[in-house]
C-alpha cells in the first residue's frame, strides 16, 4: 500500500514537472508554403500535419499553412527555406534538383513500377536516404506526398515517341526535366508552374505534363484537350523544413515535427486518391480526351542518355539500384482455415 502511495506520488511530481516544462517551453509559430489551392491533397495534409502538431503540443507548437502561392513560386519558397525566413515548404521534388541533386533520383523517368512500388520504396530506406540527404544544402526533408504519375497533355494525341518530336513541352525548371524533354526529341521550356496555363494560351507552349489532378486544378483542360497517358515519371511532392530551423529547436520537438509530418502521409494518401478520381471525373465531362493507348516503351527506351547525365555519383548509381531491386513485400498469405 505504502509503495503504490509512493509510486503516486511519484508519477504527479513527474507529471507536474512536465507541465511546468512544457508551459516554460517557448511557444513556435511554423510557416509553410504550397503553390497549391486550399482543397488541394498536399495542402489538406500540412493542415492534418499541423492540427496533429497543436493536439500533440496543447497548442504550443503550431503552423500557418499558406496556400496559393501566397509566398512565392516553388524557386522563391525553396530559397526563403533555405535562408530560414520560411520555416517549410511542400513542392514537388523536381523544383529541388539543381539545389539538391540527389533529389533527381526519384523524379527520374520510368523508375517506379507502379504507385506501390514508388509508396514501398519512398516509405523504406532509399527514401529515407534521400529525404535526409539535403541538409548540407539547407534543407531537412520530412515527408513525401503523393503525386500520381506524370502523362503529357497536347493539343494533339500523344500516342509514341514521334508524337513528341519537334513539340514545345512545358518542363519544371530542372536541368534534368529539360534533358527529359529533350530526349523525347520536343524543345524544353522550363517556367514556372504559374505561368503555364498563358504559355499554353498563347502557344509559347504546344503541351505541358503533370498529372490528372494538377491538369485539372490549373484549368490547364480548358485550353489542351488531350491527356495521354505517358505515365513517363512518378517524381513524388515532398516536405521540406529550414535546417537553420531546425538547429535551433530541441530534440524532443525535432521529433515530434517528424512524426507529425509522417502522420500526415497517410491521410495526404487518401486525399490524392480522392482527388485523382474526382479530376479525371471532372475533365472528361468537360471534355478531354483521355488517351491510353500510348506505346509507352518507346519514351522509356529514349530515357537512356538522361540516366547517363544524371545518375553520375555512387550514391545516385545505389540508390536508382536500390529502388529498382526494391521487393514489393509479397502479397499476404489467405488465412487458413
Ligand atoms: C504539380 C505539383 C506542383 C508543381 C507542378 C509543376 O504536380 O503539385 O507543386 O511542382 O506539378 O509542374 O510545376
Amino acid at each position: 500500500m505504502r509503495a503504490s502511495k509512493l509510486a503516486l506520488a511519484t508519477l504527479m511530481a513527474i507529471g507536474c514537472l512536465n507541465m511546468v516544462h512544457a508551459a516554460d517551453a517557448p511557444k513556435i509559430e511554423l510557416r509553410a508554403s504550397d503553390v497549391w489551392d486550399d482543397d488541394y491533397p498536399t495542402v489538406r495534409a500540412l493542415r492534418n500535419m499541423g492540427e496533429l502538431l497543436s493536439q500533440r503540443t496543447n497548442g504550443r507548437i503550431t503552423l500557418k499553412v499558406f496556400s496559393g502561392g501566397a509566398l512565392g513560386s516553388e524557386k522563391e519558397t525553396i530559397e526563403q527555406v533555405k535562408g530560414g525566413t520560411l520555416d517549410m515548404v511542400r513542392v514537388n521534388i523536381s523544383a529541388m534538383n539543381n539545389t539538391c541533386p540527389i533529389t533527381i533520383v526519384p523524379a527520374l523517368p520510368f523508375l517506379f513500377r507502379s504507385v506501390d512500388h514508388m509508396h514501398k520504396a519512398l516509405d523504406g530506406a532509399p527514401g529515407e536516404e534521400i529525404l535526409r540527404s539535403c541538409e548540407p544544402q539547407g534543407y531537412v526533408g520530412l515527408a513525401y506526398y503523393d503525386s500520381g504519375a506524370r502523362s503529357i497533355y497536347a493539343k494533339k494525341p500523344v500516342r509514341s515517341l514521334a508524337d513528341t518530336k519537334g513539340m514545345k513541352i512545358r518542363v519544371q525548371p530542372s536541368d534534368m526535366w529539360v534533358s527529359v524533354a529533350n530526349a523525347m526529341g520536343a524543345n524544353a521550356t522550363p517556367l514556372a508552374f504559374g505561368e503555364v496555363y498563358t504559355a499554353l494560351k498563347t502557344g509559347l507552349t504546344d503541351a505541358a505534363e503533370n498529372n490528372i489532378p494538377s491538369y485539372e486544378g490549373t484549368k490547364h483542360y480548358e485550353v489542351v484537350k488531350y491527356y495521354s497517358k505517358t505515365e513517363h515519371s512518378m517524381a513524388p511532392e515532398v516536405v521540406m523544413f529550414s535546417a537553420k530551423k531546425w538547429a535551433t529547436l530541441s530534440k524532443a520537438d525535432q521529433a515530434l515535427i517528424r512524426e507529425a509530418a509522417k502522420s500526415s502521409v497517410t491521410q495526404n494518401r487518401k486525399y490524392w486518391s480522392d482527388r485523382e478520381a474526382q479530376s479525371l471525373a471532372k475533365v472528361t465531362a468537360a471534355g478531354s480526351v483521355i488517351v491510353s493507348d500510348v506505346d509507352k516503351k518507346s519514351f522509356a527506351d529514349a530515357m537512356a542518355p538522361v540516366y547517363a547525365k544524371f545518375v553520375t555519383t555512387d550514391q545516385a548509381k545505389a540508390l536508382v539500384k536500390a529502388i529498382q531491386d526494391f521487393k514489393e513485400a509479397p502479397a499476404a498469405a489467405p488465412a487458413k482455415k
